[in-house]
């Protein structure tokens, strides 16, 4: 552990030591402000039940539904706002949403393509939008109308089909759900030159309402639980003010009662900080990750679990006309900068209303599942950085007894400047290239690693150190 690490650490635990609260009967673990509620559990089960998350670092978000069909343009206005905002910032009334629910029909779509591209660009798990905050549930819910099964020609459940694929190929299937539903008449607007039923930041909840909603929210979990078994549940939409800490909690316990090894995201309480996504430190319970959203933190804290949920583009649901398409060198070089930090990198795909995902993210996915297919190693089941500072040429991420070196700017000298590690080098060589042993010299000044002229890979070559004893 570094000394920035340490620092922060001490911090955070003092601060969990002095407000925790007295008539917690839950154990405490370890992991600072992200304490678990009920059910009680030790850090070792606690350990256990994170494993595969921990060791996943990257997987797939998807956002799917009604606002593909719009994608993003209501009667000729269009928005440089996410596309499946539509119905709040096309100030869109529900009687009107509901009518792209006809055009809902996704004949194209395909289980088995959407996990291999998934799967090939080196995924480990997909979380798709049950239900986002438009209302409308992607799947066959028995306790609403308001569904593909009943509102859509398309009459199938595709996410019975994606849950089964997942399982085929090896992947883990996961669920986004949204606490707000602009849809549900509990909830209403009440903001200037806004319909009453339209989408909205903030919305308000009829006298009386709030009961019937958690239990119809429950009602969906449980379907959705029971049905298709989802790993992780992603709550989203927590930042109504009808929504509390105690609600939060509550259905944390609810969530874990019904499936006691699922993994829930700090977004189903109060405790995220803004779109930075890590817990505040005066939350005695925030889930169990933080969600950074369109960021990556400017470090890890170790212990704390969290994920970077990130758009290819601008938007995380479908706008036809949104082309300002990262690259795929800056897609791998995030994963790897969140893997250094210690964190899972959640990268979104915005299908059509047709059931494809667009080319250009397919493109994408394939140029990351090729760097994946030679430098995977350097990211699954690896932890954060061991150096303190952030490094010139790149990232660093480790393993056991190995450094993974992973280099953006390759040395015109061919020397690698790497600072001291705390154990000495005992073998170095390029990932793509193992055989190839590359001479290193070391010295309390640091390590050089001598390099090829070229890099082996322009977007980021892995070097990996392995360490003595
Ligand atoms: O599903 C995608 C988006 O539709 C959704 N989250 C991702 C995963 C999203 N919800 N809200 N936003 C994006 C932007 C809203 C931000 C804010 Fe707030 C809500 C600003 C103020 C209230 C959350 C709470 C961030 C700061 C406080």
């Amino acid at each position: 552990m570094n000394n920035y690490f340490r620092k922060v650490l001490i911090g955070a635990l003092g601060l969990t030591v002095v407000l925790s609260f007295p008539s917690s009967s839950f154990s405490n673990n370890s992991t600072l402000n992200f304490v678990t509620p009920p059910p009680a559990e030790t850090t070792a089960e606690r350990d256990q039940r994170m494993k595969w998350w921990r060791e996943a670092r990257f997987g797939m978000f998807i956002h799917w539904g009604l606002y593909a069909v719009p994608a993003g343009e209501y009667n000729g206005q269009r928005s440089t706002r996410i596309g499946e905002w539509i119905m709040e910032w096309a100030n869109i009334p529900r009687t009107e949403y509901e009518k792209f629910a006809p055009k809902f029909n996704p004949v194209k779509f395909n289980a088995r393509d959407w996990v291999s591209i998934a799967k090939n660009a080196g995924m480990k798990y997909i979380v798709i939008t049950s239900k986002h905050h438009d209302g409308f549930a992607l799947y066959n819910s028995k306790v609403s109308s308001y569904d593909i099964t009943d509102f859509t020609p398309y009459k199938k459940d595709p996410i019975k089909e994606l849950a089964a694929e997942a399982k085929r190929q090896g992947l883990v299937f996961c669920f986004y759900y949204s606490i707000v539903d602009w849809h549900h008449p509990s909830q209403y607007v009440d903001a200037p030159g806004k319909d009453p039923t339209a989408g909205n930041r903030t919305t308000k909840m009829r006298a009386g309402g709030k009961e019937e909603y958690v239990k119809y929210m429950k009602a969906q979990l449980r379907e959705l639980i029971t049905t298709y078994d989802p790993a992780v549940l992603w709550f989203d939409g927590e930042w109504q003010d009808w929504w509390t800490e105690e609600d939060g909690q509550d259905l944390y316990r609810f969530v874990r009662d019904l499936k006691p090894n699922i993994i829930i995201n700090n977004r189903v309480g109060k405790g995220r900080q803004g779109m930075q996504g890590m817990n505040k430190t005066d939350r005695q319970y925030s889930g169990d990750f933080g969600t950074p959203e369109q960021r990556i933190p400017p470090s890890g804290l170790p212990g704390v679990d969290w994920e970077s949920c990130m758009t290819m583009n601008t938007t995380w649901g479908y706008k036809f006309y949104d082309d300002q398409w990262k690259t795929t060198e800056t897609l791998v070089r995030n994963l790897i900068d969140v893997a250094s930090k210690g964190g899972n990198y959640l990268l979104n795909v915005g299908p059509m209303a047709d059931g494809l995902i667009p080319q250009p993210s397919v493109e994408r996915l394939a140029g990351v599942g090729k760097w994946m297919s030679v430098n995977g190693e350097a990211i699954y089941a690896t932890t954060a950085s061991p150096f303190q500072a952030e490094l010139t040429f790149g990232r660093a991420t480790s393993k056991h007894d190995r450094v993974y070196l992973h280099v953006f700017e390759w040395p015109a000298d061919g020397k690698l400047k790497v600072p001291v590690l705390s154990k000495s080098v005992t073998k170095a060589y390029l990932l793509a290239n193992p055989k190839n042993k590359l001479e290193v010299t070391q010295g309390s000044e640091g390590i050089t690693v001598a390099v090829p002229a070229t890099a082996s890979d322009p977007i980021a070559s892995v070097i990996v150190l392995e360490q003595g004893k």
